[in-house]
């Protein structure tokens, strides 16, 4: 059996780009991790503005925004009924305020997904450590995020976990965590510590070079589930040097080529890309990361605006009856060429008509019915020889592969071993600005 994706999981791996945003105390503190002593008077960002924040996000083209509901130190950007460490005793809008209801308003006006990260380490509860009464406290959290803010399409779990004042380590039953999940609102992607996106393992936002998002499930994670399991990796990173925004790293925002490297070593290795932006303390995106998301945004369609590929002919090595391969690249991303062959495997030829000069490579499988391709390469025609110019191993959702400038009219992309008949959804070539 091939796993596949949820509906869910696949919108999510096909928006390929989600917004991170880490705010609370530690904003007005200069720390990383605030210890749970914060005074709650220190949260006052006088220009807080979400829209700010939807609208960068939206330009740059991201789908999904995520936010830090409760960090570490276990103070809420929302009024829970269940603590007093929260806005509502933040001088912020006297009180009043809900930064999770006004980034949700502003995500709805906008088309854009909300998830909410709500850290299960809190170093201010006291019922911390004593383990089902922090589970249920946790639990009702949970409940409040899910039941007060319309749609939530994310929830974040890190694994950070400590000692309570009681000197007892907190044991945290997540298996009812993702039941609270699953009953009100089942459409939600539970990450990390979860059963549904797994995370890559590093956070600089890179991706393996081989990335299966077919796994064996984990006795943890999928106690209910033996074999393999659809779990698309997430690669998480911050576009500066910190989680949370500090004035002294607004000269320290990644330069624009680290982030595009990021993106061809995440998206384009079939991985969805968290890009954490913080915003300042008040409460806005800063200028440099708003203006770094413009060019990171104008670099991609200046590269990938224009397909060399599409609307030219193409010819698969051997085509399935009844799924015939369409003759031509097209944007129709519900076709697909199956290159059936035994084993395995494939050629699918594409000619430009005429010699084209291009840098990047993109294939992208039919992952609805799951991710076979196991090996592939590239190949240009040169003086009557096909030459290779790149190769690799998975492809997933979307693969990328950059060299130096080549001219061709002829290109090859060869299936060299596959779980199951490739199903090749997409293939594009490309020329990227130099930055
Ligand atoms: C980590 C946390 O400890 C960091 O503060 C940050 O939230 C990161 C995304 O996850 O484990």
């Amino acid at each position: 059996m091939l796993a596949k994706p949820t509906p869910q999981q696949l919108e999510w791996q096909e928006s390929e780009l989600t917004m991170f945003l880490h705010f609370g105390v530690n904003t007005f503190t200069d720390r990383e991790w605030g210890d749970g002593t914060e005074d709650p008077m220190i949260f006052n960002p006088t220009e807080l503005d979400t829209d700010q924040w939807v609208e960068v996000a939206k330009d740059a083209g991201f789908k999904y925004m995520i936010i830090t509901a409760k960090h570490h130190d276990g103070f809420c950007l929302f009024p829970s009924k269940y603590t007093e460490h929260s806005v509502k005793n933040s001088p912020w809008k006297d009180g009043k305020g809900d930064v999770v209801k006004e980034l949700a308003q502003s995500c709805r006006k906008r088309d854009m997904k909300l998830g909410i990260y709500l850290s299960p380490w809190d170093r201010h509860e006291k019922t911390y450590g004593d383990s089902p009464a922090y589970n249920q406290y946790f639990r009702n959290q949970l409940t409040e995020l899910l039941t007060n803010y319309g749609e939530i399409s994310e929830v974040w779990f890190d694994g950070a976990c400590g000692e309570g004042p009681n000197g007892k380590r907190q044991e945290y039953d997540w298996q009812s965590y993702y039941q609270v999940i699953r009953d009100l609102q089942p459409d939600a992607l539970i990450a990390i510590c979860g059963p549904d996106i797994r995370w890559v393992g590093n956070e600089d936002g890179i991706a393996r070079e081989t990335e299966w998002s077919v796994q064996e499930a984990s006795p943890e994670r999928h106690p209910d589930t033996k074999g393999k399991i659809w779990y698309p990796a997430e690669c998480d990173v911050s576009i500066r040097p910190g989680w949370f925004w500090h004035a002294s790293q607004d000269s320290k925002v990644k330069p624009l080529e680290h982030l595009i490297d990021i993106y061809y070593k995440s998206v384009g290795r079939n991985s969805v890309l968290l890009l954490n932006v913080p915003p300042n303390d008040k409460g806005l995106f800063a200028d440099p990361d708003v203006q770094r998301l413009k060019e990171f945004r104008s670099v991609l369609d200046q590269t990938f605006d224009v397909n060399f590929a599409e609307g030219k002919a193409v010819q698969a090595s051997s085509a399935h009856p009844e799924h015939p391969a369409s003759n031509s690249v097209d944007g129709n991303g519900n076709t697909f060429w199956m290159t059936a062959q035994n084993p395995p495997g494939g050629t699918i030829e594409i000619d430009l008509g005429e010699p084209v000069i291009f840098n990047i490579a993109m294939v992208k499988e039919y992952i609805s019915l799951s991710q076979r391709v196991e090996s592939y390469s590239w190949e240009i025609w040169k003086d009557g020889n096909w030459i290779k110019l790149a190769e690799g191993t998975t492809i997933g959702h979307k693969k990328l592969d950059r060299f130096t400038d080549v001219t061709t009219n002829k290109v090859r992309l060869n299936i060299i071993k596959s779980l199951a008949t490739p199903l090749i959804r997409y293939v594009g070539l490309y020329k990227a600005p130099l930055i």
